[in-house]
């Protein structure tokens, strides 16, 4: 069965890795499935027809026969419960590794979407000024406890998983703040996520795909 994703069809970064479909064509890649891009503009994700794919209007989606999903959290977890290669089989281990998907998603990736809003589209407030350094500290204090966590591991928590798949791409979203290379385990760990070839596969594909 095909597997099909959305994708913006002009990425703001151009393509370069921040838009969300990059995190799951990389669990795609990781798993060695292969898949089709539908384009959407920024007008077509708020019509009925990407609305009915995805009630809040974004993407990724990702369509397999009769399913829908939305949301790249349960997008990578349906990909790795079908696909060996993200998950481990331990029941334990396989537990945990989901547990620092939604570590990534529910505690380290708030903060960081915080900074996002307050740059992007809150600058012109009164209170902008203020605000960004409090959630930049806000962000340190999230860093500085995974940091910690992580040490001189390789990857969170044994071999490479859907845990770290995430945790990667929400880390790299940080990487023009600066903030990330406070921590040079942090930074490492992100760039050891960014040389693993199905990365590398999935960042290439969302790049090309942005300049045809
Ligand atoms: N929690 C969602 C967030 C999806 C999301 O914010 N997608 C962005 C692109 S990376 C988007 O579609 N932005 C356009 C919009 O919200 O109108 C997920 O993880 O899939």
């Amino acid at each position: 069965m095909t597997i099909i994703i959305t994708a913006f069809e002009r990425s703001p970064d151009g393509g370069k890795g921040l838009a969300r479909d990059t995190r799951v064509r990389w669990a795609l890649e990781e798993v060695g499935q292969p898949y089709e891009v539908r384009p959407v503009s920024f007008r077509a994700m708020k019509e009925a027809a990407h609305l009915a794919r995805h009630p809040f209007g974004q993407i990724p989606t990702y369509e397999e026969g009769g399913l829908v999903l939305f949301e790249t959290g349960s997008i990578i977890f349906h990909i790795a419960e079908r696909h060996a290669g993200l998950l481990p089989s331990d029941a334990h281990e396989r537990a945990r590794a989901i547990t620092w998907m939604f570590a990534a998603l529910n505690t380290v990736e708030p903060p960081i979407l915080e900074l996002v809003t307050a740059k992007f589209q809150e600058s012109d407030k009164p209170w902008s000024a203020e605000r960004i350094p409090l959630i930049q500290d806000r962000i340190r204090a999230r860093l500085s406890q995974l940091s910690t966590r992580l040490g001189n591991a390789d990857w969170l928590d044994g071999a490479f998983s859907a845990g770290d798949l995430m945790m990667v791409s929400i880390l790299l979203r940080l990487r023009v703040s600066g903030i990330l290379n406070e921590f040079p385990n942090l930074t490492a760990y992100v760039a050891s996520g960014e040389a693993r070839p199905a990365y590398q596969r999935a960042f290439d594909a969302q790049l090309a795909f942005n300049r045809s």
